[in-house]
């Protein structure tokens, strides 16, 4: 692998947003760290990609610091420059009020979009500094950030928390000439709502029915120019939406 060649580190690479990051990152030249649960689902994109550029492939549940820490300590040495991670690996689960939901879901919540998100964090930053300047740090944070619905308890809490870690990120690895950017989608079409509706495929078909949402390609391509500007072009934000959604207006709450 040419020294020159850039290295993305994504997480959650097995579906949705991660997934098509994987493959519009290999199609602009950058060698991949592709990181999931799903074994076979990371077989199948290393066939698939290393066709295009280097991959390296390794089953990783972000929410076990255990086993962060093993997968980038076993990097291959080329793969040891990360100049992008993509921090993607992510869920909701549960969309009913929060007096009766279960407790699980909130700590799972917690465990994988706070604590997998700071740990895999913690352990790439050495990395980026040293791939500098111009590394980037991409948190996948949604609208739900700051637009409250019924039912967005933990999760919308949990992705304001990414809002704010990562500007905070900012002001310490800034200097040492890593970005941070929060990229905040809305509504987009993956496996997001089949997880968070423990698998009931009509309620998460349903979701989608008449309308247009974002692909996850067009997370991709944000995420690509991103992490494609000139070092000193930091994006803090970058919410993107389909046309057809908008922030909820604030309505009356009825029991
Ligand atoms: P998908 O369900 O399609 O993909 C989620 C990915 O996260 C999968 O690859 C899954 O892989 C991985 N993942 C989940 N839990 C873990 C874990 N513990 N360890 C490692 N990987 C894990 O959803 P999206 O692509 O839509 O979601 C990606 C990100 O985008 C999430 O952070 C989500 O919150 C965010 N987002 C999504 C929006 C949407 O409307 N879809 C809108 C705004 C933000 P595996 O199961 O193989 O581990
Ligand atoms: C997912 C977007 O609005 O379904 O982050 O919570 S939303």
């Amino acid at each position: 692998m040419n020294e020159s060649t850039p290295v993305a580190f994504i997480t959650g690479a097995t579906s949705g947003i991660g997934h098509a990051c994987a493959h519009r990152f290999a199609r602009a030249g950058w060698a991949l760290v592709l990181t999931g649960r799903r074994q076979e689902r990371l077989d199948a994109l290393q066939a698939t990609l290393e066709k295009l550029v280097p991959v390296h492939t390794a089953q990783l549940d972000v929410s076990d610091p255990h086993d962060v820490a093993k997968v980038v300590a076993e990097l291959p040495e080329p793969f040891q420059r990360v100049h992008a991670l993509i921090n993607n690996a992510g869920l909701a689960l549960g969309k009913g009020p929060a007096q009766t939901a279960d407790l699980d879901d909130w700590y799972r919540m917690i465990d994988t979009n706070i604590k997998g998100l700071i740990t895999v964090t913690r352990h790439l930053l050495p990395k980026l500094i040293a791939a500098g300047p111009g590394a980037t740090v991409i948190n996948l944070g949604s609208i739900a950030a700051h637009t409250p619905y019924p039912g967005g308890h933990v999760y919308g809490a949990t992705k304001a928390f990414v809002k704010q870690f990562s500007y905070n990120l900012r002001c310490d690895v800034g200097p040492k000439g890593v970005r941070v950017t929060d990229l905040a989608p809305g509504m987009t079409a993956s496996e997001f709502t089949l997880v968070r509706m423990k698998g009931d495929r009509n309620i998460a078909d349903s979701y989608y029915e008449g309308t247009q949402p974002l692909q996850p390609e067009d997370i991709a391509e944000q995420a690509l120019h991103v992490a494609s500007l000139p070092p000193h072009v930091n994006i803090t934000l970058l919410e993107v939406m389909p046309l057809c959604q908008q922030w909820s207006a604030p309505t009356i709450l009825r029991d």
